[in-house]
């Protein structure tokens, strides 16, 4: 049987369980690495201290929550799927359960913009902005007189949680194979194929210049992804909530090649600890101290 939901502007179960991410007080704690794949995630769990025993919990909407300590420091790894909503319902759904600070760092996957940003590099963003479809250009009035997609401003990741991440990436992850770079801007978008520039005969996506525009009103623009500018918005919105991002390149939109699973699998558990690291060292305001410490 469904659990009985209480609220319907902010739903609940009788426990405190937010609706989709299904976690209460005390299953999440301060400090979050959020990633989109599930097998991202178990890729570096494994990290988190033996003792006291993670907490793990699947959502039927999909969420995946491990929350323990690393090094001793409560932390929680995120599984959330993909896109705005996915985002949209983690962020607001988390904060809604954790007392005092939230530091956010998303790791994900991207397509690089930038021929000097091959596969399987790093792009740590210092700003972000979102592509949104216009449906006005499809469904207005005046069809085709809108422009068919829209570029927000960019949008800042938190200027210290973003060089903590450069530092640490920078430590245990560069190499001559992979290299590690701050990146001025990323932008994400709404979709994977058509506001993203992916070119797709069965729809009249009007997207063939969508990535020269890009490029042309946002210099500098180097990769593209799908989760990082709400993200970061919506830590703009909320007092206590600092984001930062670093994503793999898996997509050369330039060159064409798509990253080897050999080289994920060898990538993502390094990079996994080095936002971990990044976020052990970092200053938490207001953390509970046995925040992410109680849970069942
Ligand atoms: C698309 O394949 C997915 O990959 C990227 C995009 O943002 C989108 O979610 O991120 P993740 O690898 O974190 O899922
Ligand atoms: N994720 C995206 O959203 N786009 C890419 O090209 C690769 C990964």
């Amino acid at each position: 049987m469904l659990d009985k939901i209480t609220n319907a502007n902010f739903p609940m179960d009788a426990d405190g369980r937010v609706y989709h991410v299904s976690v209460k007080a005390g299953q999440v704690a301060n400090r979050v690495v959020t990633v989109g794949d599930p097998a991202r995630l178990h890729r570096f769990k494994r990290f988190l201290d033996a003792e006291p025993k993670p907490f793990e919990h699947t959502s039927a909407r999909g969420y995946t929550t491990v929350t323990g300590r690393y090094k001793g420091v409560p932390m929680t790894l995120i599984a959330i799927g993909m896109g705005v909503s996915m985002v949209d319902f983690f962020v607001r759904e988390v904060r809604a359960v954790v007392e005092g600070d939230l530091a956010i760092i998303r790791f994900g996957s991207c397509g690089s913009l930038d021929p000097s940003l091959p596969v399987g590099s790093i792009g740590v963003p210092e700003k972000a902005l979102q592509i949104s479809t216009n449906y006005a250009h499809w469904h207005g009035d005046a069809e085709g007189e809108a422009p068919p997609y829209l570029f927000s401003p960019p949008i800042p990741a938190d200027a210290d949680l973003q060089a903590a991440l450069v530092s640490t990436l920078d430590n245990s992850v560069a190499s001559s194979t992979c290299q590690v770079r701050s990146l001025a801007l990323h932008a994400s978008a709404d979709c994977f194929y058509s506001s993203q520039g992916r070119i797709d005969r069965n729809f009249q996506d009007d997207n063939e210049s969508l990535i020269d525009d890009l490029v042309k009103e946002n210099p500098g623009c180097a990769s593209l992804e799908m989760e990082t500018a709400h993200l970061l918005h919506l830590s703009h919105l909320s007092p206590r909530i600092r984001a930062a991002a670093c994503h793999m390149v898996f997509a050369d939109r330039t060159g064409g090649a798509f990253i080897d699973p050999s080289v994920v699998e060898e990538l993502e558990p390094r990079v996994g600890r080095a936002c971990l690291d990044a976020l052990a060292e970092w200053e938490v305001d207001h953390e509970h101290p046995e925040r992410g410490a109680v849970w069942e």
